[in-house]
């Protein structure tokens, strides 16, 4: 279960130093919650400055600091920062250490009717503690003056600090009382889906199945949903396209995948293409170029993708005889749900950009969120809480409203990514995936000039419908 959010730096991602029994037990003094990382002092400095940068107007907080003697200490606090040097009274404040001897953690409340910190410019002032003390990897302790503990219980009288990192916390809510949308979780169900996408048929004559191509930042599921659709639909565990995690995306190839149904069975009637993870710079991850020339069938798979030279017409990837069997249907965009927030305004820029030429060339679009087992404790324990949870509700209305795309094109899913066996609630919301793609094609099919649709040559075809397409393939 990740609870846990990294936050971008500059360079590099900077992760939490938190070990997971240790975030096990900070959690159970916050409950219900999702972390942030906002502030790390060994990154971002030992500093007030930094600090404010990083952590005011966050709403609730917990800061986290650690020292050699293996202690684990700090406060929590549901009052934004914000510098307005006033007294803040927060009943709902504590400080709280967790000793690395294994003992339960330290919970402190703070005395009756004091305020529980000072919104000051100076590092964090909770009076009994204060943070970087004078701009240095120090704390102040005073127990005793807003909260009362014993020093050696508390950081074991060792005041420096050899890490201070501070999380937004996020409460992740209860279930609704009614799903926001309904899924039939039965066996029936399941074999329905299954039924209806093996028997689908294009709508013009002249197409033989549909194609989606799953487009995404690094890391966030692309080529596991490939995995994960291929292995319902064979009966067990497949893993075709190479998935996993690594600084840079892991797919390097353009892929084109058909699935079979079944070992050595028919194909599904669905293309499902894989792509380069898509990064924040220009030089990096999928060119915008190479995805248009994907869109209108112009790579052909297998493409070795290169995001400093998009692809040129005389490469040997390059299809200059796409017909509209080659060219994407729907543009499906897969996106970490545990990342939501950390989506900076580079990649939903990026995102964007991709989103008003797919819209220019006609194609219907759907957003996955993918990972709602990670992000959300309550989807892990019973999938079938995905469409109740209230945090999964506002992490979909979120991801709606930045990418711009209505809540009924976005849908929730898990990936199989550590399953030995199938698993019926996993397979119900992959295929209700497939089969949501499935009708947007339609929409697209249907989008298609009339003589396109009638037409009987693929290549005329194409020729046909390029006369809507604003993009030449000559
Ligand atoms: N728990 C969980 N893990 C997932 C899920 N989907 C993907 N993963 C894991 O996330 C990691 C990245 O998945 P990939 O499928 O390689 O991601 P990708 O989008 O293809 O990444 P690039 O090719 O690098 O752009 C893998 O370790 C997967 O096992 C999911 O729904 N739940
Ligand atoms: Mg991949």
């Amino acid at each position: 279960m990740c609870v846990l959010d990294s936050v971008p730096a500059i360079m590099s991602v900077v992760t939490s130093s938190l070990s997971e029994d240790k975030q096990k037990e900070l959690l159970s003094l916050l409950g219900h919650v999702r972390l942030h990382l906002l502030h790390k002092a060994s990154v971002h400095g030992f500093t007030a400055l930094a600090f404010h940068n990083h952590c005011d107007n966050q709403g609730p907080t917990v800061l986290v600091a650690y020292n050699a003697s293996g202690f684990i200490f700090g406060a929590y606090s549901s009052k934004d920062y914000t510098q307005e040097g006033g007294e803040v009274c927060d009943e709902e404040a504590f400080l709280y250490s967790i000793h690395s001897g294994g003992s339960e953690p330290l919970r402190v409340a703070g005395i009756n009717r004091k305020c529980a910190f000072i919104d000051g410019v100076t590092g964090p002032h909770y009076g009994a503690l204060v943070f970087l003390h004078q701009d240095t990897a120090e704390i102040q302790s005073n127990p005793g003056i807003n909260f009362t503990f014993q020093a050696a219980e508390m950081h074991g009288e060792d005041l420096t600090l050899t890490e201070f990192e501070v999380y937004r916390v996020e409460g992740l809510g209860d279930l609704l009382d009614k799903p926001w949308r309904n899924i039939n979780w039965t066996p029936e169900r399941r074999q329905q889906l299954m039924k209806t996408i093996q028997s689908y048929k294009p709508d013009i004559k002249t197409v033989k199945q549909a194609r989606a191509v799953l487009v995404g930042p690094v890391g966030a599921g692309k080529s596991t949903f490939f995995n994960s659709i291929n292995s319902v639909f064979r009966g067990n565990m497949t893993s075709q396209a190479i998935a996993g995690t690594a600084g840079r995306s892991v797919t390097t190839q353009f892929r084109t995948y058909t699935i079979k149904s079944g070992k050595g069975g028919g194909a599904v009637p669905l293309t499902l293409c894989d792509t380069m993870g898509l990064e924040e710079t220009a030089e990096a991850g999928l060119d915008i170029e190479d995805l248009v020339h994907i869109l209108n069938g112009h790579i052909k798979d297998r493409y070795q993708l290169n995001p400093l030279t998009p692809i040129q017409g005389d490469n040997p990837g390059f299809n200059k005889q796409a017909t509209l069997n080659d060219a994407v249907h729907c543009v499906v965009y897969v996106v970490d749900t545990c990342k939501v927030s950390l989506l900076t305004q580079k990649m939903l820029d990026k995102l964007a950009s991709i989103r008003k030429k797919t819209n220019y060339l006609g194609i219907p679009q759907i957003l996955l969120m993918t990972k709602v087992d990670e992000a959300c404790p309550l989807a892990a324990e019973d999938l079938q809480n995905v469409y109740r949870s209230v945090y999964l509700q506002r992490k979909a209305r979120e991801l709606s409203e930045s990418f711009g795309i209505p809540l009924s094109c976005v849908l929730l899913v898990k990936n199989y990514s550590e399953e030995l066996e199938l698993d019926q609630d996993i397979d119900i919301l992959l295929l209700t995936a497939v089969q949501q793609m499935l009708n947007y094609t339609d929409s697209f099919f249907e989008n298609q000039v009339d003589e396109a649709r009638e037409a009987i040559d693929p290549q005329e075809l194409y020729r046909a419908n390029d006369r809507i397409r604003p993009v030449s393939f000559e």
